[in-house]
């Protein structure tokens, strides 16, 4: 029996990657952070999380990686652990860069040390791009990265190259572009509108608030993503693959969509504010996939206006179930209100700025000016 290890494997793809890899017939470990509050709804959710093997690990954490890796004792191993919400980590550069970046450098040497030979993995992303001129990205394009998160994947998806080229091992990238499903998190555009819209829909809320709705990306269907990942590591050489659908939607397209699904008008709901937009926006992205139809025979099957219905039927059934009093495993009660949290776009971190005198640098002059006036004054040297 083959065995695996899904660093990531509480969130979305980390849980369809279970469920795939289970129903091939592996032996399924996977690392998990110890949280005040278990976070296994996913797993629990797709009905495997009894059939899996968890390790508690943190990346930040590299004996907790060792031993993750001495346990499972893989043939294959995913690195999809990441703090991947791209807003965030203009929050929390730093924290992104350890744990998305550097972290993948730890990995790879615990696994020269402890098994050079077994298949390693590594989440790239489309991030990575960021504002390029070309129409289509694909393996060639050159990367021109917008966000600390994206710089953080970059950094780790060059070392993985680098080791691959250095030691001769087994390490493979996808650069995946946005994919979707009903287990995306509630943070993400995608989930946000299908979530927001089954709520208006019921009758629960009256507003969506979003940032911009002119970015572009090429949203596909997550658990199609997983297959094309396994399918990357059935190889026989290490590579990079891009995967995508190669067709670009706007958020504007998303929100149009998923309004006219419930039949609703979308202007009456949706509001704009500024503190969803990002200090700097990749603004349209779409994958040129031939590779790995040609090497690896995947493709899509999903269709963009396939996969905003399932997400949105998914959203109204879920909310159904909670409003007849069914309990059943499920993220959005969990979720706190985003009007309650403070970010460095929110309006009040931007009224801080402005009214504070500190960061005014006429503000600063004048001040330095006064107090020096004063202070000579005093000690009878001012002129
Ligand atoms: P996700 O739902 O946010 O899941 C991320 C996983 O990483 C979670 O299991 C999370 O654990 C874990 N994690 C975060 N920080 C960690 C740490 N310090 N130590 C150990 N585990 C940690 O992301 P996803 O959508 O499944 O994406 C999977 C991977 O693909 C990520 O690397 C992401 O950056 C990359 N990617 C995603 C997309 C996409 O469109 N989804 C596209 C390209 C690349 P908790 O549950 O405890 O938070
Ligand atoms: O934003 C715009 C936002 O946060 C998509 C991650 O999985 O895919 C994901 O990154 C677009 C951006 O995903 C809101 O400005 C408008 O242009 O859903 P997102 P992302 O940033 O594309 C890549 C491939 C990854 O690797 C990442 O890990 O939507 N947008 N209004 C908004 N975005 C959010 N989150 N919330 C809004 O209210």
């Amino acid at each position: 029996m083959k065995k695996v290890l899904i660093t990531g494997i509480t969130g979305q793809d980390g849980s369809y990657l279970a469920k795939l890899l289970l129903e091939k017939g592996y032996k399924v470990y996977g690392t998990f952070r110890r949280t005040s509050t278990p976070n296994f709804w996913r797993l629990q959710s797709l009905g495997i999380y009894s059939k899996v093997h968890l390790i508690p690990a943190d990346l930040l954490d590299m004996g907790s990686m060792i031993e993750s890796v001495k346990v499972s004792d893989p043939d294959e191993i995913y690195n999809l652990a990441a703090a991947s919400f791209v807003s965030s980590a203009f929050e929390q550069p730093v924290g992104n860069a350890e744990i998305t970046g550097l972290a993948v450098t730890k990995l790879l040497e615990t696994l020269r040390f402890l098994n050079p030979n077994l298949k390693f993995y590594q989440a790239s992303t489309s991030e990575m791009f960021g504002n390029v001129n070309s129409s289509f990205q694909s393996e060639k394009t050159p990367f021109n990265p917008a966000s600390p998160y994206a710089a953080s994947k970059l950094y780790a998806h060059w070392i993985t190259n680098i080791y691959r080229e250095a030691y001769g091992m087994f390490a493979t990238t996808g650069i995946l572009f946005n994919h979707e499903s009903p287990m995306r998190g509630l943070e993400f555009v995608s989930r946000k509108i299908t979530n927001g819209v089954a709520e208006i829909s019921l009758g629960l809320k009256d507003e969506l608030v979003l940032g911009n709705l002119h970015s572009k990306r090429d949203w596909g269907y997550a658990p199609e993503y997983m297959e094309a990942i396994y399918l990357m590591l059935q190889e026989d050489k290490p590579d990079n693959f891009v995967v995508s659908t190669g067709e670009t939607h706007s958020v504007l397209d998303f929100v149009k969509l998923a309004f006219s699904l419930v039949g609703l008008d979308w202007k009456k709901f949706v509001k704009i504010d500024k503190r969803f937009f990002r200090p700097l926006e990749v603004n349209y992205l779409r994958g040129d996939n031939s590779k790995i139809k040609k090497k690896l025979g995947w493709k899509p099957k999903t269709t963009f206006e396939e996969l905003v219905k399932i997400m949105i039927d998914e959203d109204v059934r879920r909310w159904k179930l909670f409003l007849d009093g069914k309990s059943f495993p499920w993220d959005a009660p969990l979720y706190p209100s985003e009007s309650k949290i403070i970010t460095r776009q929110s309006k009040e971190n931007r009224e801080a700025s402005e009214s504070n005198n500190y960061l005014n640098r006429s503000n600063i002059r004048k001040k330095t000016r006064k107090v020096n006036h004063s202070y000579l004054k005093k000690i009878g040297t001012d002129l």
